[in-house]
């Protein structure tokens, strides 16, 4: 089944589109892009670092997640993993929050590097019964309110689904990724990614909806000038979920 990897690079001064068209989705696409800075060359050391946004630590790098229709997609996991002779910097970990709202997670999707630890606090006025199955981290929070007895930590990359117990609807998911570079698209959907210093990655995308795995994208970036990728993703409807009114006499 052919499948379609379209590519967007524009870096200052520069814009640079791609259409690839694979018979079969390889494990890592042969594409290299380079978000060019050389024009940066010929000028003073001032308009140089004005113009290409040098900084010690790499250049943002944005990416704009479509569908097959051109639609934004929000809610997608995106990440770039370096590849062989990059050398990745450091990002903070951040420690990220799963709340349970109106009997729903949220968000829906969370993003996080190994080794971060996730709360899960319960705003709702009725018990939550927090579980996953899934091989990069089984656990499992009995029915509780208010703030969860412990905070879960997620050390294994991987995508892991999670479920309520009481309320089969609630599902969210934690995309586990081993590189610093990482996002999920906005509802516009942007996801910022990251300063990455200059090197070679290979970024990889994520949805719930996805009818297929996208293939992976080769990126090369220079790590001076900001640039924007986009990646097109073949995504299904969101079905309407079955959600009984809440009952308070039976506490769910
Ligand atoms: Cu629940």
């Amino acid at each position: 089944m052919p499948s379609f990897v379209f590519v967007s690079l524009h870096a200052v001064g520069f814009r640079l589109n791609f259409a690839f068209l694979f018979s079969r989705a390889p494990a890592t696409s042969p594409v290299a892009l380079a978000s060019k800075g050389r024009h940066c060359l010929t000028v003073p050391l001032a308009t140089l670092l004005l113009l290409c946004g040098v900084s010690a630590g790499g250049a943002p790098v944005q990416v704009s997640v479509r569908d097959v229709a051109g639609a934004a997609v929000p809610d997608a996991v995106v990440h770039a993993n370096p590849i062989a002779d990059t050398v990745a910097g450091t990002r903070p970990r951040r420690n990220a929050v799963i709340e349970q709202i109106g009997r729903e997670f949220v968000p829906q999707v969370t993003v996080v590097q190994a080794g971060t630890t996730v709360a899960f606090p319960n705003r709702d006025r009725l018990l939550h019964h927090v579980y996953s199955f899934s091989p990069a981290k089984t656990f499992e929070i009995k029915l509780y309110s208010g703030a969860a007895p412990f905070d879960v930590l997620f050390d294994k990359a991987g995508l892991v689904t999670i479920g309520c117990n009481i309320h089969d609807w609630m599902i969210a998911y934690v995309y586990v990724v081993d590189t610093p570079y990482f996002g999920r698209s906005d509802s516009g959907g942007k996801a910022s990614i990251g300063d990455l210093p200059a090197g070679d990655y290979d970024v990889h995308i994520w949805h719930p909806q996805q009818r297929s795995q996208p293939a992976v994208v080769r990126l090369k970036v220079d790590g001076k000038a900001a640039s924007e990728l986009t990646l097109t993703i073949d995504v299904a409807p969101r079905r309407p979920k079955f959600k009984p009114p809440a009952n308070p006499a039976a506490y769910q």
